[in-house]
């Protein structure tokens, strides 16, 4: 063996045990050989589990639901060419959402890129803007210089990806044959010694306002009782007690979206209200409860009627943002914080006490809204417990019951993430809410929910619509090679259900003088029963219907394995039973706004 190939052992060594002290402990690789260096350097470092998955669009989502789970910065490794494409969907999504990942991409040395060498594209750069940061390692050659700065890109990766706002970072790898090193690439002693300390550290602080800058907020803050606190998709520990205290002190209640991590837990949920959702939508009840002033924590919500009532109303808006995001889509006028959103709600609590308490006894606002989320979740279940069809939010509703203290619920884009905001309650069992909402794919929704299996320490369960759960099959390959557990609830609509709901559903084709197309072009009925698809992977299926869910879920769900739950659904009733269930909620707040007035 020559000598390159015991340097690039020593470089490997240099560089994965780096990325383990920086905090590294798990790995997606998919098949390769250009990779070779680096899934045996990353298989053989004791502190890093590295998983190999057939399919990198499927990896690198699966990678994805790892580090939303674990909090940490995952590793996706893959060889040069198509491969390295296939990560594309998981890394925008990952940008969006600020997810961290590092990305290694195995690619030939630069003499053999632009010649014509075989599985060679250019992959320089190649996930442009979504990558946070973006670099080309060295050849290892062994060179002092090379190995300092192979340890030093190793922790910058890492500590990019996960400084705020967190993402994905992208590390192209050139190796030459041979491609199996040679030499020990598990730690060695003399690594061990200086195990703890990182060859470059970061020490950093959340951003913070300075006490004029919290006065200034607290002044306009106070100048408002009529506001609202809505907390958007968010995935920061210590801000659902931070906002409880804001809401407290401000008289503000809060509307939670699922993904905020407010709806579920053990913290205080005394103003947290779940049902915003419906009570925001046009009538009597929000026309007299108009809020004048907004206060908006994490990601833009789920719910259109919270846009649509923000955009109507244009209250005085803050979006508080730690990462310094721009993330107002609504186009109303904002005054953006960006300071860490714990710290900020906190120091505007702290401040605020004394000023609210005065004035809140003549304050029947937040009254308003907890009769509000009453009256809407009284409709809610009394419409919901009168039915006796299959109903796609009916599964949220068993879910929140059925899952135990600790365990992780994942939504699939389209429908299930619209009902989850509609029909998850609050409840003070810990259940971890997700969705993959930066950019909201129905791809990769499996994978995702799969990688968040393989580190999560409660059962985990997800529930999506037919056609994104037939765009993420091969997810399953994962499920077998790696024994992993999910409970699937599938909502099967035999199409896309979210298409009745917009006008391409009444317009249909003579609007624009063509033949009757909604059904081709937007409804794609398919007709596939998932039944043997699921036992060719050789997972449970069960077909359920709206009596027997609650059975099927208590028997499935801490039960390893993968055990695919099967409702079938009719997309034009589902408008119809959505409209009701509105209906219910409707006629409830009408009640509740006449007898205000009365
Ligand atoms: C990767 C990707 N392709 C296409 C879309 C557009 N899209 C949004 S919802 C939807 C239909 C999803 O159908 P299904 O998963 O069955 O859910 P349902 O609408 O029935 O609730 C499509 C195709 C998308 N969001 N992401
Ligand atoms: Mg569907």
């Amino acid at each position: 063996m020559s000598g390159d190939a015991r340097a690039v052992a020593e470089g490997l060594r240099a560089f994965v045990g780096e990325l383990a002290r920086s905090g590294v402990t798990d790995a997606v690789a998919c098949p390769g050989s250009r990779s070779t260096p680096l899934v045996l350097a990353l298989r053989a470092h004791p502190g890093i589990r590295l998983r190999v998955l057939l399919d990198e669009r499927s990896a690198g989502y699966f990678g994805l639901g790892m580090a939303r789970s674990s909090r940490r910065a995952v590793v996706l490794i893959a060889t040069s060419g198509t491969a390295v494409v296939n990560f594309m969907p998981a890394i925008v999504e990952a940008s969006l959402a600020r997810v961290p990942l590092v990305v290694l991409t195995a690619d030939r040395p630069v003499e053999l890129r632009d010649v014509g060498a075989p599985q060679t594209i250019d992959q320089v750069h190649l996930y442009g803007r979504h990558a946070k940061w973006s670099g080309e390692l060295p050849l290892m050659d062994g060179a002092p210089e090379t190995m300092a700065h192979l340890r030093a890109v190793a922790g910058r990766a890492v500590a990019t990806a996960l400084a705020g706002p967190a993402g994905p970072v992208h590390l192209n790898a050139p190796f030459r044959e041979p491609l199996v090193p040679d030499g020990i690439l598990a730690p060695r002693a003399d690594d061990e010694a200086d195990r703890l300390r990182a060859f470059a550290e970061v020490v950093g602080a959340p951003r913070r306002l300075d006490s004029d800058a919290v006065d200034a907020l607290v002044a306009r803050i106070s100048a408002h009782r009529r506001g609202l606190i809505v907390a958007g998709p968010c995935d920061e520990a210590g801000l659902a007690d931070a906002l409880a205290r804001l809401s407290e002190a401000s008289g503000f209640p809060i509307l939670a979206d699922p993904l905020s991590g407010l709806r579920a837990g053990s913290h205080d949920r005394t103003n947290v209200l779940a049902r915003g959702d419906q009570v925001v939508r046009p009538g009597p009840w929000i026309d007299a409860h108009r809020p004048t002033m907004v206060i908006r924590f994490g990601a833009m919500p789920t719910s259109k009627p919270i846009a649509e009532l923000l955009r109507a109303v244009r209250p005085e808006l803050l979006v508080v943002d730690g990462d310094s995001g721009w993330r107002e889509p609504v186009g109303v006028p904002v005054t953006h914080v960006h300071a860490d959103a714990v710290v900020t709600a906190t120091a505007l609590a702290d401040r605020l006490g004394p000023v609210a308490n005065g004035s809140r006894a003549e304050n029947d606002w937040l009254d308003a809204w907890h009769s509000a989320e009453a009256a809407a979740g009284a409709a809610m279940d009394g419409w919901l417990a009168r039915l006796d069809e299959p109903f796609e939010g009916a599964p949220f509703v068993a879910l929140a019951d059925a899952l135990p203290d600790g365990a992780t619920l994942w939504a699939g884009n389209s429908m299930p993430v619209r009902d989850l905001d509609g029909w998850f309650p609050s409840t003070a069992r810990r259940i971890a809410l997700h969705s993959n909402r930066g950019a909201n794919g129905i791809d990769g929704v499996i994978s995702t929910a799969l990688g968040s299996a393989a580190v999560a320490s409660g059962p985990v369960a997800l529930v999506v619509g037919d056609l994104s759960f037939l765009h993420d099959l091969n997810a399953f390959v994962a499920a077998r090679l790696h024994r992993l557990s999910l409970t699937i609830v599938l909502v099967n609509n035999d199409g896309g259900g979210i298409f009745s709901f917009l006008p391409q559903a009444a317009t249909d084709a003579p609007a624009v003088g063509l033949p009757a197309n909604y059904e081709e072009l937007f409804g794609t009925p398919h007709a596939i029963a998932p039944g043997p698809l699921v036992e060719a992977f050789g997972f449970d299926h069960r077909l359920v219907d709206h009596a027997s869910l609650r059975a099927a879920l208590a028997d499935v769900i801490s039960a390893p394995g993968v055990a695919v739950l099967e409702i079938r659904t009719d997309r034009d009733r589902n408008v119809v039973l959505h409209r009701e269930a509105a209906a219910a909620v409707a006629a409830a707040l009408g009640r509740l706004a006449t007898d205000a007035t009365a």
